[in-house]
């Protein structure tokens, strides 16, 4: 029999789908479009493990699917090739990133084309590429000549900014700016010279410089984003990142916020995504209160979501950089105070928000005055009080709030209660419910009435406002690092201007990557001729953030090649939202929401039809792996290796865990994974470092290459751990080998096998020849006697019962990206269809296609043997027809005082005298009777019939 060959088979059709183009797809404007995208890779030198391609396993099944349902399938695939490895490596080696990125492409290339994905490769796009970074530049450009007008509510020419400032000043502009701008007239702004105008400017442009508090990493010599940074170290590195004033870009995105809240309602994120972005963006409502000073004439402006706690303020809490914690705290404290201050700057955000249990804080010595009974309240700094949030000082309420609670207890304030009938110490958790009492008018309300009254009362007594806040900042956008897209900006006293239009700055030569001595970012290295371009004093030093070109990438995939738009108009039109997007979850909020934001913004500006750039996501699981390691232990200062069946469990701790890596460990990924002595040999070939380790197993040991007497076929246990797939576990495993052994159809079907698509899930290789089988069987249905033969009879009707019931399940279970069921179904329809023998051309070649989108390879093989002369891609997706799966008969259990005897099957035509005659005149019937009197026959149509006697 023509055996199934999948290394020649998968070679065959990949090169096959490559020359004849099988996967470009064009703009077919009379076809209903759909597209399917995968969060496009980082190209990192690690190369790609099973893990990655999880996800575009999946979105190739359904693209696949869709293609053959008839839609014309936009499904891309590129590069997210700027970033800090390539950057890092250079830095070591003096190698350009470009050529590292490069190198790492094409090893990313490689592997992914031996899955046999459907990407339209000709539409490939990388963000380091000087033709894509363009378009990138121009959208900041496009941010930077816009502002943000809250009558509209959509983004407008920065123009329209300085046309309303000549005729009216900045009073009663309704345009979104820095907080901190002084209002000026029409005649003031028309006499400001030229610079002035452009540094006010800055606080209204969509993309401006300010001096923003950083996440700065010392290490990595550059500014990060808040979600690169994780438990006060960077991601990537895990190098200490420390708060710090800088100039820097930004992205004024919190212009953006109410859309961006309100848009999450028009697309299917799972509910966990939308909870994360929702906290993100931290919406609140409540009021801005003004507490004067004693002895100053400036307030405390303080932001409060309870108002109608104003009676329990004990005392005020600011955060160590507030602005005026130097102005007023008195001299006894001020020593205190500024080292306080100091060791604050150490800590980010996070770190602060973190450490509850630490509270830590100190007297200003000074007092505020509270706004309705005059009281004096003593004000403290404290770092749990955030600058960048609210105002960056509290009205501290220890009985509502738990922080402040804390904080009372710890330095012994003063604790007032106005709560009724609440265990004060618990007040906090408990303010739905509560009902206050202890001032005059707030007696006895409900908290939401007692709000409205406060609030009422502030506002005429003009002690705040209501207001409302968000915890999301804008965008820190320049980072001072080489490897990412220049900005086409250059400087006039230190002023920014934009390039024109159509110039484009492109990224110099520099020598090394580093900073410069003087701390500048890496770009200050180059030379004024090293430049394409150079105006002004000088070129900007920054480069953009990684999410700068992963922003808008799925757009370009439209019309990747275009020249002199990022993408066409009718192209964007056409292809429009992405139907579905898959990729990881730990883009939850960074690049989903900016992604968000660009699309809004150029919605804003009429480059789009659309605002939400995303209809559906899923955010694949992640594949874990199986970690060995050996259990070392020093005796006598010399390393022992034990194996892990000799070691009592609660001896464990006194044992160090050496990861080992996996292509050394026999039986890898089953439960009895070991060394034996090649293994070792391997071992110490790879870690030097241990040639002289003892080895200790069940009756012997090995040393320096002597064996005790019996270890020859000796195993030493490793202990097999579930984890991460890491580089560092030296545990990832490449699809390619997969691949090599087994098949790409084999490891396609597999990774989908393995569960359902969103679960986190372990590698193990233990149900592959399942998978592999199941290929085989597919293989041996199109066969008799060796030769491929299929018959062109009328299909029975078992036949048509086992497609349609397939073609319902799969479709079905399709629609709702149920991958991990098909391929049981697959297997059983499989199992079916061998068991009857089925050769039927037309039941088979339907078949095929169902199985296409999961093993596209032998799909096609069989496809052209079946006398087909364009790709299987091509097909129909065969139609579902519900008359050859309808029941006609039913199998009746047949039960005797209520004990089922045999079975009979009846047409489901009959009536219940038609099926209690059927079921009297049975032979058996009367065997079970043994010539008793019937009493009843009860029959229930299409249950069972029972017959009592
Ligand atoms: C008095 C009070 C009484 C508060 C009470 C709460 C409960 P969300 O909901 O997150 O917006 N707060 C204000 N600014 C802060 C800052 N910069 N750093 C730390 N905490 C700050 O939280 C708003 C509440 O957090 C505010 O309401 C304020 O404490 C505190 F029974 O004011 B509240």
């Amino acid at each position: 029999m023509q055996e199934y060959n999948f290394k020649e088979i998968e070679s065959k059709w990949q090169k096959y789908w490559q020359t004849k183009g099988t996967y470009i797809v064009d703009e077919d404007y009379k076809k209903e479009k759909f597209y399917v995208l995968d969060m496009f890779p980082y190209p990192s030198g690690e190369g790609l493990h099973v893990g990655h391609p999880l996800g575009y396993i999946a979105s190739d099944i359904y693209s696949r699917y869709k293609t053959l349902k008839g839609y014309n399938v936009l499904h891309p695939m590129g590069y997210d090739s700027f970033g800090l490895p390539a950057e890092q490596y250079a830095i070591q080696t003096g190698q350009h990133p470009k050529i590292t990125t490069k190198v790492n492409i094409n090893r990313y290339r490689e592997q992914l084309d031996r899955i046999g994905f459907s990407y339209d490769w000709s539409r490939e796009i990388r963000t380091s590429d000087v033709k894509y970074y363009k378009w990138t530049q121009w959208i900041f450009s496009l941010l930077f000549s816009s502002a943000y007008c809250k009558t509209q509510d959509k983004a407008i020419d920065i123009n329209e900014v300085i046309n309303y400032f000549s005729k009216n000043g900045n009073i009663n502009s309704s345009y979104v700016c820095d907080e901190k701008i002084d209002t000026f007239s029409s005649e003031e702004w028309n006499n400001y010279p030229d610079e002035e105008k452009e540094k006010i400017l800055l606080y209204y442009r969509l993309a401006f410089l300010s001096d923003t508090l950083v996440n700065w990493c010392e290490e990595l010599g550059t500014v990060l984003a808040n979600d690169e940074v994780k438990n006060g170290v960077s991601e990537r590195g895990g190098h200490p990142v420390e708060q710090k004033k800088m100039r820097q870009w930004s992205l004024r995105i919190t212009a953006y916020t109410e859309r961006l809240l309100l848009g999450l309602d028009k697309i299917d994120f799972s509910e966990s995504l939308k909870i994360q972005q929702k906290n993100w963006i931290g919406k609140s409502k409540g009021a801005t209160l003004y507490f004067d000073i004693d002895g100053f004439d400036e307030q405390i402006e303080v932001f409060t979501t309870r108002p109608d706690t104003i009676f329990g303020v004990g005392f005020m809490t600011l955060a160590p950089e507030h602005p005026l914690v130097e102005k007023i705290t008195t001299k006894e404290y001020i020593n205190s105070v500024n080292k306080y201050v100091k060791n604050t700057i150490k800590k980010n955000e996070r770190e602060r928000q973190a450490d509850v249990n630490k509270i830590s804080g100190e007297f200003t010595g000074a007092y505020a005055i509270h706004p309705i009974t005059n009281k004096k309240i003593p004000i403290w700094i404290g770092d749990y009080v955030l600058i960048s949030y609210g105002s960056g000082a509290v009205m501290a309420v220890p009985c509502g709030d738990q922080r402040d609670w804390d904080f009372a207890k710890h330095f012994n304030i003063e604790i007032i209660n106005i709560f009724k009938d609440v265990d004060i110490s618990k007040a906090a958790n408990e303010d739905k419910s509560v009902v206050l009492s202890n001032s005059d008018f707030l007696n006895d309300l409900p908290v939401k009435k007692a709000i409205k009254k406060i609030l009422y009362y502030i506002q005429e007594n003009s002690l705040g406002q209501s207001t409302t806040k968000y915890r999301l900042r804008d965008a820190i956008f320049s980072r001072q690092r080489y490897w990412g897209e220049p900005f086409p900006v250059y400087y006039k006293n230190e002023i920014p201007y934009l390039l024109d239009d159509n110039i484009q700055v492109e990224l110099p030569k520099i020598e090394t990557y580093l900073p410069t001595s003087t701390g500048q970012p890496p770009l200050a290295r180059a030379e004024k001729d090293a430049w394409n371009v150079f105006k002004g004093d000088r070129m900007d030093y920054n480069t953009m953030p990684g999410y700068a070109g992963s922003s808008w990438y799925f757009l370009r995939y439209m019309d990747p090649n275009n020249e002199s738009v990022f993408a066409d108009s009718k192209k964007l039109d056409y292809w429009n939202q992405v139907d579905l997007y898959i990729g990881g979850a730990e883009h939850a909020v960074g690049h989903l929401l900016y992604s968000r934001f660009f699309t809004k913004f150029l919605f804003d500006k009429g480059y789009l039809k659309f605002d939400e750039p995303f209809k559906k996501l899923i955010n694949q699981g992640m594949i874990g792996g199986e970690i060995e390691f050996l259990l070392l232990k020093k005796i006598d200062n010399k390393n022992h290796f034990f194996s892990y069946d000799i070691i009592k469990k609660d001896e464990l701790n006194d044992f160090s865990k050496i990861p080992i890596h996996i292509n050394f460990v026999k039986n890898y990924g089953t439960d009895q994974s070991y060394l034996d002595i090649e293994s070792i040999e391997q071992f110490i070939s790879w870690r030097p470092d241990y040639s002289d380790a003892v080895f200790v197993c069940e009756g012997g040991k090995y040393e320096k290459g002597e064996l005790s007497s019996n270890t020859k076929d000796a195993k030493f246990i490793t202990k097999t751990e579930k984890g991460k797939m890491s580089k560092r576990y030296y545990n990832t495993i490449d699809p390619s080998v997969i691949c090599e052994k087994y098949g790409a159809d084999t490891l396609r079907c597999y990774e989908m096998f393995l569960g359902p698509l969103t679960d986190h899930k372990p590698w193990s290789i233990k149900g592959i020849s399942g998978v592999s089988n199941f290929l085989k069987k597919l293989w041996s249905l199109y066969f008799v006697d060796g030769e491929f033969s299929v018959n062109e009879n009328k299909a029975t009707e078992q036949e048509l019962k086992i497609l349609h019931k397939t073609i319902k399940k799969i479709t079905e279970d399709l629609d709702r990206y149920s991958f991990n069921t098909i391929v049981s179904s697959l297997m059983i329809s499989v199992n079916e269809l061998k068991s009857i023998n089925c050769k039927n051309k037309q039941i088979l070649s339907d078949f095929l296609i169902l199985v296409s989108p999961y093993a596209p390879h032998i799909a096609e093989e069989i496809w052209s043997k079946l006398g087909n002369m364009s790709s299987i891609t091509k097909a129909n997706w065969p139609k579902f027809n519900k008359e050859f799966i309808i029941e006609n008969s039913y199998e009746y259990p047949i039960s005797f005082n209520g004990k089922m005897r045999f079975k009979i099957k009846l047409s489901l035509s009959l009536s219940k005298q038609d099926i209690e005659a059927e079921v009297l005149s049975h032979s058996k019937t009367q065997t079970y009777l043994e010539g008793k009197k019937i009493k009843k026959i009860i029959v229930v149509p299409k249950r069972i019939v029972n017959i009592v006697y």
